[in-house]
């Protein structure tokens, strides 16, 4: 009896009870001064990034948000399955109406099944660029259900992007011009700058550490348009995570991470002690033409325990940003750990499409009053995504509000030529096994082919295949150990393989993580239906956010 109650108690003390875990984001402006400038932003909580949310797998999360902003907001927390829970995927206009200003909303979900680094973000105009947080999930088991041995410690490293300009308004004069957003000024590491760049006196951020334990980094790649490259001098990585999956460990000098995606990996302190060591981070420009790109370097500092003031840190050898062949080898070199807690790769398809999308050039509109010569369109399918103006769909769909979308999102690219401007869905069963063979193409020899970073919402899939060039039938899929992922890049002009189970009713986005190319229609959405109970989507909260 003694033994069953010890043997109680240490269960209890290793797996957490669900709790609830509350937060409450005023998004409204903030005054800083950074790269020698003051600027007002948008921000939750006067944060940049904003609060970290840290749950446990299993808990409820509770999210307040009061918007304080001049802007509609809508917040997306990005890599969350959202089971029965759509409603609360924040996604601008395809699962809700945004909170207009003054207005608030409490996004509820439960975490279930899945645990690692996520994030949250606005997901309406270009707010993103300063409203983000991290979104951390413990095991249930605490540190012990790590596969891997319990860091000493946890390092959250988020990376960002930097406008002077109110990043809203870079959002107005891409669309007037029709090229797109203009160059940011510069890339962060927890908001911070750092000292590369013409500003003295730019924040930096500084992490202490001791010598010789193992930190885990938690990287997140919170830019708007651009991957990077990241490094620590001195030290190399284990990757043991991607998109809160577990991968097998990947040992490399160099992280190499998309917009929307993030990396979790091991680092050894192991350097000369009491150093000083950079990490940093440069633009991964995979663009086959010349364009003008953000070629600043971010810095951030390790400090050692010990380490005399003033000692100058090491900077790392960054690779060059068109270093194509590292970026390739650690996104093409990274598999899944196979694990019997997760669920398995799916063996049989239901809905097979080929999704051919890329960005080309069309005639400027009456309403691009500083259009030169032509605007740039982006597609799927040749469907370019439009967003719904009077309801969003999944009211829409909940509603029985005939006109918003349509039902016709092609499975293979139509063989008429052609550009239709369209918010169509493709419609498919619950639990139904959907695989897509997405495929990158040039349609403009001026504009050339560049990586699209394509993020799903509310599923992670599984990554079977890739290549460069048109995508090859006879390829050999990783039925093995692929990777999950929510947001994977297709190689410039290349393709990618991805499976998923349509496990979850509601309206789930796919699109282009780049910002530059979600307005331009990069995008399509998956309507998946209901399932026998209890897979049936309930209604709307009380307060959410009205369409009509
Ligand atoms: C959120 O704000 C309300 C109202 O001001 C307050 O009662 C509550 O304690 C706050 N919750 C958290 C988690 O800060
Ligand atoms: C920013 O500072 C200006 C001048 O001090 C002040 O008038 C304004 O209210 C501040 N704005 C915000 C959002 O705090
Ligand atoms: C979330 O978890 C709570 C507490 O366990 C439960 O009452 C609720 O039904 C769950 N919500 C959904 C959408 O599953
Ligand atoms: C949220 O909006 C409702 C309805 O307008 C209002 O009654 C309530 O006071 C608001 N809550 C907060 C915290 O702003
Ligand atoms: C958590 O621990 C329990 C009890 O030791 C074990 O049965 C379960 O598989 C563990 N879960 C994970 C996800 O590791
Ligand atoms: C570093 O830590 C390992 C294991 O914790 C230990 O075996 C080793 O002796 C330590 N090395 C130094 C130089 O302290
Ligand atoms: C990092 O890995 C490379 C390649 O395996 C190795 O040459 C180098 O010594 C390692 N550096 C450190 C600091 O461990
Ligand atoms: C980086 O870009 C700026 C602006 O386009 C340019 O002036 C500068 O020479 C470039 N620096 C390097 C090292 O290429
Ligand atoms: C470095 O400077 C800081 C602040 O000036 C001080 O608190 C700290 O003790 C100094 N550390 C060492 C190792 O001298
Ligand atoms: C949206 O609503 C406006 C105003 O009610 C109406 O004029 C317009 O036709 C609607 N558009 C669509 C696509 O339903
Ligand atoms: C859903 O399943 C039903 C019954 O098998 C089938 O008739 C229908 O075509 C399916 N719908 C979709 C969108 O796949
Ligand atoms: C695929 O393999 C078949 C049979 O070996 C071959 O006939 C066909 O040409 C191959 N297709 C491509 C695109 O390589
Ligand atoms: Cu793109």
């Amino acid at each position: 009896m003694a033994m069953l109650v010890a043997l109680v108690l240490a269960l209890c003390a290793t797996m957490a009870r669900a709790a609830v875990v509350e937060h409450n984001f005023t998004v409204g402006g903030m005054n800083i001064s950074q790269l020698c400038m003051d600027s007002v932003i948008y921000t939750a909580n006067e944060q940049m990034p904003g609060p970290t949310i840290e749950a446990t797998e299993g808990d409820t999360v509770v999210v307040h948000v009061v918007n304080d902003s001049p802007y509609p907001l809508s917040l997306h927390w990005h890599g969350i399955f959202q089971l029965l829970s759509g409603w609360a995927d924040g996604a601008h206009m395809i699962t809700e109406c945004p909170i207009q200003p003054s207005g608030n909303f409490t996004y509820r979900f439960n975490i279930t099944g899945q645990e690692g680094t996520l994030w949250w973000h606005a997901h309406s105009s270009l707010l993103r660029a300063t409203v983000y947080g991290a979104l951390i999930i413990k095991p249930r088991n605490g540190t012990d259900g790590y596969p891997y041995k319990a860091p000493y410690g946890e390092i959250p490293i988020t990376l960002g992007e930097w406008w002077n300009k109110n990043v809203d308004d870079v959002e107005k004069d891409a669309h007037l011009t029709g090229l797109g957003p203009e160059v940011s000024d510069a890339l962060t590491i927890n908001g911070k700058p750092g000292d590369q760049t013409s500003c003295r006196g730019a924040g930096i951020f500084e992490v202490e550490v001791e010598y010789n334990q193992t930190y885990l980094l938690r990287i997140i790649n919170a830019a708007v348009n651009v991957e990077l490259f990241f490094k620590v001098s001195g030290h190399n990585f284990t990757v043991v995570a991607v998109d809160a999956s577990y991968t097998e460990p990947y040992a490399t000098d160099v992280i190499v991470i998309a917009p929307g995606q993030t990396v979790d990996a091991l680092m050894t302190t192991s350097a000369t002690p009491e150093g000083r060591y950079y990490m940093a981070a440069n633009v991964f420009e995979s663009k086959t033409v010349q364009i003008r790109f953000n070629n600043g370097t971010v810095t951030g500092i390790v400090t050692y325990k010990g380490a005399a003031n003033g000692t100058a840190p090491s900077m790392p050898a960054m690779p060059a940003p068109t270093d194509v062949v590292a970026a390739g080898r650690f996104y093409w070199s990274l598999r899944g750990l196979v694990r019997p807690v997760d669920p398995p790769l799916p063996t049989t398809v239901d809905h097979s499409m080929l999704v051919e999308f890329g960005v080309d050039q069309e005639p400027c509109a009456p309403d691009q009053t500083r259009c030169g010569g032509f605007a740039l369109v982006a597609f799927m399918n040749r469907n370019s995504f439009q967003f719904p103006k009077n309801a969003s769909l999944l009211q829409a769909s909940f509603d029985g509000v005939p006109g918003v979308y349509t039902e016709d999102f092609p499975s293979s690219p139509p063989p008429l030529p052609g550009i239709r401007k369209a918010t169509a869905v493709k419609r498919v069963n619950h639990s139904d096994v959907v695989e897509v063979v997405l495929q990158s193409r040039a349609y403009s020899s001026a504009l050339g082919t560049e990586n699209h970073p394509i993020h799903l919402h509310g599923f992670n899939f599984f990554v079977l295949a890739q290549g460069l060039g048109a995508f090859d039938p006879n390829a050999t899929y990783n039925l093995v150990n692929p990777r999950v992922r929510n947001t994977v890049i297709v190689p410039g002009g290349g393709w990618t393989v991805i499976r998923f189970v349509a496990n979850n009713p509601g309206m789930w986005f796919m699109h282009c993580h780049l910002d530059a190319h979600l307005p331009l229609g990069l995008a399509m959405v998956f309507e998946v239906l209901n399932g026998p109970a209890p897979n049936i989507l309930p209604p709307p909260p009380e307060d959410f956010p009205k369409c009509y």
